[in-house]
């Protein structure tokens, strides 16, 4: 690691946020060196817990992550907070709404907000917002919040990030129930009906309800025999905008944590998630790996041109390529 990044690395251990926002600006544009750092990171981190807040755009996300960070800080917990815009190619998309929400935290630092975007980057934004979760964790912040807009594949991976995860559900916002997509279902351990004190919301709370009773018996997928861990969603209705229902959300956040760990769950799910690691960064590797070979065997233009003029075949090429990795692996 170079003296910049363990100056940083240490700097951040010592609960500077200007060295956790640069940390976490170097693992968003995937800098030079930041493998290291990250791995650093690593041995300092498990103590958070982390949330997940996901939800159409206008549901409320914000204003409600807003809300909880809040609570939890008079609380007397610390608060760091990453709002993903997967559509942006730039921070662009969120930079606003956030500058606004920093803002009105200044003076309150223990409420860190950042937000990511996908910049298209390779590796995903999956990988880099767990990457940024590490280096808010390692800073120390008790609680961490992850808000996203669903409800695609790249939502879904985000969020599993968290250990608790929140789906917003607005009523009368053509979001109704039928229409929430099945992974965000199996994800959801709140229900979130925000806007309660707008019409409809009885009904969102009741088709929900319905909804999550037919799912009821289904077995824990993925987790093993040990794991005694048996959730059925919980329901909550909030108006977030003016902090009603904030503490009974709060209270099931709390709740479901709770259940994870006793469960044995918390400990699962992070198992879970470190193969899901280790496998995404071995990917990226190998990606790399054949990339570099391509071009070593003359480039893909040079490979396309002999299967073009049909002096090779594709299959055969990737067989070439692949055949000095392979011999390096078994070596
Ligand atoms: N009526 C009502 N409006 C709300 C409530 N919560 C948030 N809003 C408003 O809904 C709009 C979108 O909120 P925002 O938090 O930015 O939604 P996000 O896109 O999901 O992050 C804003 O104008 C909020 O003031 C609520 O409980 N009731
Ligand atoms: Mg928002």
């Amino acid at each position: 690691m170079s003296a910049t990044h363990a100056d940083l690395l240490s700097d951040l251990l010592d609960g500077k946020h200007r060295a956790l926002a640069r940390v976490i600006t170097k693992i968003e544009n995937r800098e030079p060196g930041y493998r290291e750092l990250v791995s650093e990171l690593h041995s300092h981190t498990g103590d958070a817990e982390v949330i997940g807040i996901t939800g159409s755009p206008g549901a409320g996300k914000s204003t409600l992550v807003d809300k909880v960070a809040n609570y939890y800080r008079e609380r007397g917990e610390t608060v760091g907070v990453i709002a993903i815009d997967p559509s942006s190619p730039f921070t662009g998309g969120a930079v606003l709404g956030d500058r606004i929400r920093m803002a009105s935290n200044v003076g309150d630092m223990d409420v860190f907000f950042r937000s990511m975007s996908a910049r298209g980057s390779l590796g995903g934004l999956s990988t880099a917002t767990s990457d940024a979760v590490k280096a808010l964790d390692a800073f120390g912040k008790d609680k961490i919040i992850i808000e996203t807009v669903g409800a695609g594949q790249n939502e879904i991976d985000i969020v599993k990030t968290a250990d608790t995860v929140a789906v917003l559900m607005p009523p009368e916002s053509g979001d109704n129930v039928q229409m929430l997509k099945a992974g965000i279902l199996e994800i959801a351990d709140v229900f979130v009906v925000n806007k309660a004190d707008l019409p409809g919301a009885n009904r969102t709370v009741t088709e929900l309800t319905e909804m999550v009773h037919m799912r009821d018996g289904q077995p824990t997928p993925e987790f093993g025999d040990d794991v005694e861990y048996d959730w059925e969603p919980e329901i909550v209705e909030t108006v977030a905008k003016d902090g009603e229902g904030v503490a009974e959300f709060v209270g099931v956040l709390d709740e479901h944590y709770d259940v994870l760990e006793a469960t044995g769950m918390l400990d699962a799910k992070a198992r879970t998630r470190y193969a899901e690691e280790i496998r995404a960064l071995l990917r990226e590797d190998a990606n790399r790996l054949v990339a570099s070979e391509i071009e070593s065997q003359g480039g893909i233009e040079e490979l396309v041109e002999s299967v073009f003029e049909r002096e090779t075949d594709p299959y055969s090429v990737a067989a070439e390529v692949i055949s000095p990795i392979e011999d390096c692996l078994h070596d």
